[in-house]
């Protein structure tokens, strides 16, 4: 791909672009778009980033084709929020998508609007997990709420209908069927492909459940955390050892009914299983009978117990990752077989990072560095190959889809584009630090609402409301953050310096209520 067909992307649909200077060709469309984002997919368990784990090779092959995003972040980590920030360019209080129990107001400005507007074929796949009806696409069909595992139901352009199948494969082949047969080609398409997985309860494909039996993974450094100068983070409900249920997270509904858990946690862990088909249930049994039968073998307790439940989490979770990455690579050969991998952004994030068992937890919603990461890889077309180090967060994802696709990025967006540093240009940004601020609770897992800055070095928290709590992390010489220096003799002049930016971005993003300093 040369760069002249790079270029065609920021030029207005219909503009005359020629690929070379000699002749005159057929004026080249603007770029197509495929965002993937699947739910809760953390950096760790991406082999581009992380190989400790797992190999990802469909997914590796975007960041092996086009940028990996060293410092990726989201602006609010939680499923919900995520999604208005990425699709408005916008942080939560203006979006109005605060926190997971929100109505999303579809008459606001996003991007696949903006891209409608001027010639886009659009369409969102999967998840979407924001209450109201998708509004500018052409085509929708999506998940309700979390969506399920197995033989899940989707809302597909109004009308509610359930397919058969595991959510992964059949996300997928709604996606690659709108490619092949639903889009208009003479456009340029955009199309949003979410999945769910792997977002609990890490429900396995039937094909994929003999994998990681055998295999142990090592436990994280700081799984057993003391929360020692803490608060928050002593005062969660997202922990392995206590909150993470034996049956419905972990599978354990044994046919004898011997195995007991959480009431309702127990109740719903049977009713997902009885989604499942005759077939699904068998091959289900096959596997986790057998570990239902050692498990009850065994008499596990204490840490031995708590570390059987990191290594079965990881296990399940590893093998929804392997369905997800298999499922990528079925795209990209889609793209590659027709045609459209020079003309079209391929983007891999998710809605948020996750914990694998640091601190002890599951789940995310801190801005504490595995949840507000979030992994980010782009493939453009004519554009560079490598690792890009600044700071992004998920608001800057609207813009630089707009800068693309030459629509002029509103002022009221509060992202940046990311279009030059796809390009290998120089970043025009004033950004010293980003904002985050995570509003839900009280809610499951009791992660108290703050918010903070982060600069390449420094992170700078405030847990607000009856916690009314700051901490403040050197990452340099603390990256698990186990350190909090707020208050520690020498940081006075540090941490004035953090606040006045803190106060500074709370202005810029419409939060001064918030401000408390
Ligand atoms: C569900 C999960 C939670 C999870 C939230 C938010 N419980 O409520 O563990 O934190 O979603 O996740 S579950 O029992 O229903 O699985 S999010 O990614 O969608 O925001
Ligand atoms: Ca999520």
């Amino acid at each position: 791909m040369n760069v002249a067909i790079a270029t065609a992307a920021v030029l207005p649909l219909g503009a005359a672009l020629f690929t070379s200077c000699n002749e005159a060709k057929e004026p080249a469309k603007p770029m197509n778009i495929l965002y993937i984002m699947c739910d809760d997919h953390s950096y760790q368990t991406l082999s581009a980033y992380d190989s400790s784990y797992i190999k990802t090779p469909n997914i590796d092959r975007i960041a092996a084709d086009g940028v990996r995003f060293t410092n990726s972040f989201v602006a609010n980590s939680i499923s919900g929020p995520s999604r208005a920030c990425m699709l408005t360019g916008k942080h939560s209080l203006a979006n109005g998508f605060t926190d997971n129990r929100s109505s999303f107001d579809g008459a606001q400005q996003t991007f696949p609007k903006l891209l409608q507007a001027q010639g886009y074929e659009t369409a969102v796949i999967g998840k979407w997990h924001l209450t109201s009806e998708p509004t500018g696409f052409n085509h929708w069909d999506i998940l309700i709420g979390q969506g399920d595992y197995y033989n899940p139901t989707f809302i597909c352009n109004g009308e509610k209908v359930q397919r058969s199948g595991y959510a992964t494969n059949v996300t997928t082949d709604l996606a690659l069927d709108w490619l092949d047969n639903g889009r208009n080609p003479e456009k340029p398409f955009c199309l949003l492909l979410h999945h769910k997985a792997p977002h609990r309860t890490w429900m396995p494909d039937t094909c994929d459940l003999e994998l990681f039996s055998d295999s142990n993974f090592p436990v994280p450094a700081t799984f057993y955390d003391d929360y020692k100068g803490r608060k928050a983070a002593a005062d969660q409900h997202m922990s392995i050892s206590k909150d993470m249920d034996i049956v419905y997270d972990l599978k354990l509904a044994d046919k004898e009914n011997e195995i007991h858990s959480r009431p309702d946690l127990e109740e719903a862990g049977r009713r997902i299983y009885n989604r499942m088909d005759a077939a699904q249930k068998a091959a289900w049994d096959a596997h986790y009978d057998k570990v239902i039968a050692k498990f009850k073998a065994a008499g596990l307790k204490g840490r031995a117990l708590d570390e059987w439940k990191y290594q079965q989490y990881m296990r399940d979770y590893l093998r929804v990752i392997t369905s997800v990455d298999r499922n990528i690579g079925r795209v990209l050969d889609y793209l590659k077989d027709n045609g459209l991998l020079d003309n079209t952004l391929v983007v891999y994030t998710s809605d948020q990072g996750f914990y694998m068992g640091e601190h002890g937890w599951f789940d995310k919603r801190f801005m504490y560095e595995e949840s507000f990461r979030t992994p980010l890889l782009m493939r453009l077309p004519g554009g560079i190959k490598g690792d890009v180090s600044e700071l992004v967060q998920n608001i800057d994802y609207a813009p630089t889809m707009l800068e693309l696709a030459g629509v002029e990025i509103p002022s009221d967006i509060h992202g940046e584009s990311l279009l030059p540093l796809l390009k290998g240009e120089k970043w025009t940004t004033d950004r010293e630090a980003l904002y985050y601020h995570y509003y839900e609770f009280p809610d499951e897992h009791s992660v108290h609402p703050h918010y903070g800055v982060r600069t390449e070095r420094y992170k700078l928290m405030y847990f607000y409301d009856e916690l009314d709590s700051w901490e403040l992390y050197d990452l340099e010489n603390d990256k698990n953050e186990l350190n909090n220096i707020y208050g520690t003799p020498g940081t006075e002049e540090l941490t004035d310096s953090l606040k006045q930016m803190l106060k500074e971005l709370q202005v810029k993003y419409g939060e001064e209520e918030y401000i408390t300093q």
